[in-house]
């Protein structure tokens, strides 16, 4: 391949002949925010919202210090350090065209594992006034079974014996408010997880691990910080080898790691910040007083959708999310379930027009350029089926409604974690809880409602008589009849019985 400019800070002028870039001076930039967590949708989105507001606004306050927190992101680490925090963000139109621009709004970048000390005093500087946190559904340590914090876990037993060298979040969270307390700096710690209540539970969370780190700090947390709840959206597949490859190709430029993404994007907000924020709203975020209702159609339509095609997709063999939307059979299953199943949890959405977005969902799966990888979307199911499934389930059931849809993808999830598809190839499972799913999908071969045991997951659900005869109904079918018969039969069933 001809001679490729590398993407850095000294190359800008260069690169921007090719592609579009900053046009604001980056060296007057200062971080405002602290960002916890620099994975494809933090780029994609936060990042993105961020560059915006830089280039239109002369507002300099608002670059982000990017942290690393995990041995694990060492690459996404060493690769924004090499190119000075720049990064090419391609998004996949509906029609195939590519956007493509160079995103210089992350100006700093720290790794942890390093220098914790570093990270602490980041977080602590006058300079910075919102930690924002995309630390994934499973980061907040919260445990379904005991509705609390997770104290059993190894890493908050460390963290509790190593005060300045922390491991997660929670120990460089504590220590950072500690050194904002001594200064009295507010500050605002903002989730953009996928959860309901996402500002609430960080902060639900948090304040559980400072009881026993340190209690006197607790106060103080009360007074001065602030957590407001957030909805994010934004569809960001992992970029792959040809993503990278591509770009190089046909721009010149050699980015190590664009991040690839639809076109749509959303962020909704509390207007809750203790130190101030950025003008977001001025490049297209909405700032409400209430998000729940936001967040709720999200999390139970989109997020929840994603898991249905993952796992009906995972099981027929399908890799990607457009590749199993476009199967009619299992298209027509997702429209029932947002329609008998969801839609009924959601009648509280006062100004929402539901089937216009229900709509626009199912264009969004669709996109086949995009290749959004089922590997991705069922990864830490054991996280995702409390936030995004579990919910409509529950509020289904107490109102004894219909739930053999939800039933019949838990059934599928079940199965999947045997470990292999309906061709028996091998499926990858990323989980943390990866082992103990593995063992009870054995044992739920003889007794399928076995599965529904595991409590950290589905709390206290195996003692719904309604929901275990379903899953177990499902589960018989999908092992007798094979997937797609059983979606023919369920979305047969349902259409006969309105
Ligand atoms: C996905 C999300 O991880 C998942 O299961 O549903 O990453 C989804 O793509 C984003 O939340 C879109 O906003």
């Amino acid at each position: 391949m001809e001679h490729l400019i590398k993407l850095n800070q000294k190359n800008l002028a260069e690169v921007a002949k090719n592609i579009s870039c900053p046009t604001y001076d980056r060296s007057k930039v200062k971080a405002g925010i602290v960002h916890v967590g620099i994975g494809g949708f933090h780029r994609a989105h936060e990042a993105f919202y961020t560059d915006q507001l830089l280039h239109d606004s002369g507002n300099k306050d608002w670059g982000i210090c990017g942290v690393a927190l995990l041995d694990f992101d060492t690459k996404i680490y060493n690769t924004l350090k090499e190119q000075d925090g720049l990064y090419t963000l391609v998004i996949k139109e509906l029609d195939g065209t590519l956007t493509r621009r160079v995103i210089g709004s992350i100006v700093e970048c720290l790794y942890a594992p390093e220098n914790p000390m570093q990270v602490i005093e980041k977080m602590a500087s006058p300079d910075i006034k919102i930690i924002t946190l995309t630390i994934t559904e499973g980061g907040y340590n919260y445990n379904e079974a005991t509705e609390a914090f997770d104290f059993d876990n190894p890493q908050i037993q460390y963290d509790l014996e190593h005060t300045y060298a922390p491991k997660t979040i929670f120990g460089y969270l504590t220590q950072a408010l500690k050194h904002r307390q001594q200064n009295d700096l507010a500050v605002t710690i903002q989730s953009c997880d996928n959860i309901k209540g996402n500002g609430d539970l960080a902060k639900r969370m948090l304040m559980s691990y400072v009881e026993k780190a340190e209690p006197e700090l607790m106060p103080w947390i009360e007074a001065n910080v602030s957590f407001p709840n957030s909805m994010v959206d934004r569809i960001t597949p992992a970029t792959s080898p040809v993503d990278i490859s591509n770009l190089n190709a046909s721009t010149g430029i050699d980015d190590a790691w664009p991040v690839v993404c639809e076109p749509f994007h959303q962020w909704v907000i509390e207007d809750e910040f203790k130190a101030g924020r950025p003008a977001w709203e001025t490049v297209g975020a909405r700032f409400v007083e209430d998000v729940d209702p936001f967040e709720k159609m999200k999390l139970t339509l989109l997020n929840a959708g994603h898991t249905v095609l993952g796992v009906l997709g995972a099981l027929r063999g399908c890799s990607t999310i457009d590749e199993a939307v476009h199967n009619k059979d299992i298209r027509a299953f997702l429209k029932l379930y947002m329609d008998l199943e969801v839609t009924p949890t959601l009648s509280d959405l006062d100004g929402v027009d539901l089937d216009k977005y229900k709509e626009t969902l199912l264009h969004r799966f669709g996109n086949i350029y995009m290749k959004d990888q089922i590997d991705r979307i069922c990864s830490e199911s054991s996280a995702k089926f409390p936030i995004f499934v579990l919910p409509t389930v529950n509020a289904q059931l107490t109102h004894d409604k219909h739930v053999d849809f939800a039933a019949l993808v838990v059934a599928a999830w079940a199965i999947y974690s045997l470990g292999k598809d309906e061709n028996q190839q091998d499926l990858i499972i990323k989980d943390v809880m990866h082992d103990a799913l593995a063992k009870q999908a054995l044992l739920a071969k003889d007794n399928p409602a076995v599965f529904l045991e595991l409590e950290s997951i589905f709390g206290k659900l195996k003692t719904s008589e309604t929901f275990v005869n379903a899953f177990t109904k499902a589960y018989k079918a999908i092992s007798e009849n094979g997937i797609e018969h059983s979606v023919i039969s369920w979305n047969k069933s349902a259409l006969k019985h309105g």
